[in-house]
């Protein structure tokens, strides 16, 4: 955790004084990294999403425009072009009902934050603002804006498109842009992912036989080489489970565990999706479901040597998280993933973790697909962050504890992140 040193700092006196030093530091405090989002840097082209139509189209709002204006089916919309499948998110979700919903109000954000007249609802003015900016002006607009210095991306060797850039064009060199080497399928569908490591030229077999392991940690370390990852990670069904009979087992063991130790980076289980419940939706179409916490338990507690950044995506499994973080210090929480990133259950899940952990955990993660979602998704969790600690500081208050700004601003930073690059010794 991040100490300043507040020996001789002043100290606040009284409610108002605490909550307005809190509010200043959550709303003005410079974001010291993202540690989990879809985004890339400018170099990645048209894998880095942004602008209006974008923003409008984001899963999250497909999902709500697919219950609401129930004449079009999913189908239907997916056949429409980008452009028309804005316009009709934008009529049925925000002109024809209030778009009161976190996902629709996190597009307002944005167009209030850019100074746009949200009131006028014209979406051509949107369009226009976007058409006039280019995506290496509009990056620069949207960390400042955001006030965020550094977001990790997710990288996936086994994406066409992402992997030809990195082999063409190698390491990333925009420093705001740190990198995660993303592996699902060597988890999640080793049957695909074993022709691919052998076409690749790892000399790696179905059944794992031979030096597969072997191949499947030089693949790690190769592509660690290249994007020089802060840590590994994959999302992983709410069923999975460690250890199994499963070929993800010994991937686990011989070769992921084994290659984050050796990096030093911790490997992050993203864990809790119920994939493709409703396919017709396609990316808008995951579900969520409460997994087994014994599996989170038993990788931290069979590999002390290896660091684990863990969030889960049910509700129902925070609190057992936060217990389970309470026995093993290599097990680091973060964020409040997709469908519990609302205020409400932000304000919930970040008063559990203080009450449980203190401030050893990472409060958010914003998780964007569309670079301006770093704005809105930021400024509403920096206020649910806001609301929980300033009542926590006031019960820390109460006892007669001395609170300096210079010592709740240490707090603040490693919430937001800090915590996450002093675990990493970054
Ligand atoms: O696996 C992930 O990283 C998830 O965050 C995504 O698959 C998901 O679609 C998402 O973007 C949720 O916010
Ligand atoms: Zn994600």
């Amino acid at each position: 955790m991040t100490v300043a040193d507040t020996r001789n700092a002043p100290v606040l006196s009284g409610p108002a004084e605490i909550a307005n030093a809190v509010e200043r530091i959550c709303r003005t405090i410079r974001l010291p990294v993202d540690v989990h989002t879809h985004l890339y840097s400018a170099r990645f082209g048209d894998l880095l999403l942004w602008g209006f139509d974008e923003l409008v189209t984001y899963h999250y709002l497909i999902a709500e425009v697919a219950r609401t204006n129930r004449s079009v089916s999913p189908a239907q919309f997916y056949a429409m072009t980008k452009r028309e499948q804005a316009d009709h998110i934008w009529q049925s979700l925000f002109i024809d009902e209030s778009p009161i919903s976190e996902a629709r109000r996190g597009v307002l954000t944005c167009l209030k934050a850019y100074g746009l007249d949200v009131a006028g609802r014209n979406i051509e003015e949107y369009r226009e603002f976007f058409a006039a900016t280019t995506v290496e002006e509009h990056i620069d607009r949207v960390f400042e804006v955001a006030n965020c210095e550094r977001v990790v991306m997710t990288n996936d060797p086994f994406d066409d498109a992402e992997r030809a850039i990195w082999l063409e064009q190698g390491a990333e060199t925009d420093e705001r842009f740190l990198t995660a080497l993303r592996i699902d399928p060597l988890l999640v569908t080793w049957h695909d992912a074993q022709p691919r490591l052998a076409e690749w030229g790892y000399d790696v077999a179905p059944d794992l036989s031979g030096d597969t392991l072997g191949e499947v940690r030089r693949f790690l370390m190769d592509w660690a080489a290249r994007l020089d990852p802060v840590y590994m990670a994959a999302s992983l069904g709410f069923n999975f489970a460690y250890p199994n009979d499963h070929p993800s087992t010994p991937i686990l063991n011989e070769a992921i565990i084994p290659a984050c130790t050796e990096l030093g980076i911790p490997f992050s289980p993203m864990m809790g999706v119920k994939r493709r419940v409703s396919p017709a939706l396609r990316l808008a179409g995951d579900s969520v479901g409460k997994c087994d916490i014994g599996t989170v338990e038993r990788l931290c507690e069979q590999n002390p040597e290896c660091d684990f950044l863990v969030t889960l995506l049910s509700r129902e499994n925070q609190h057992e998280l936060c217990v389970a973080a309470r026995k093993f210090p290599n097990l680091m929480p973060f964020g409040c993933w997709w469908f519990l990133n609302d205020p409400s259950i932000i304000d919930e899940i970040t008063r559990e973790r203080v009450e449980l952990l203190g401030l050893s955990f990472v409060a958010q993660h914003s998780d964007c697909r569309v670079l301006d979602q770093l704005v809105y998704k930021w400024l509403h969790s920096r206020e649910s962050i806001r609301k929980v600690l300033t009542d926590k500081y006031l019960d820390l208050a109460a006892t007669g504890w001395p609170l300096t700004e210079a010592r709740i601003e240490a707090d603040v930073r490693g919430l937001l992140g800090g915590n996450f690059l002093d675990w990493i010794g970054r």
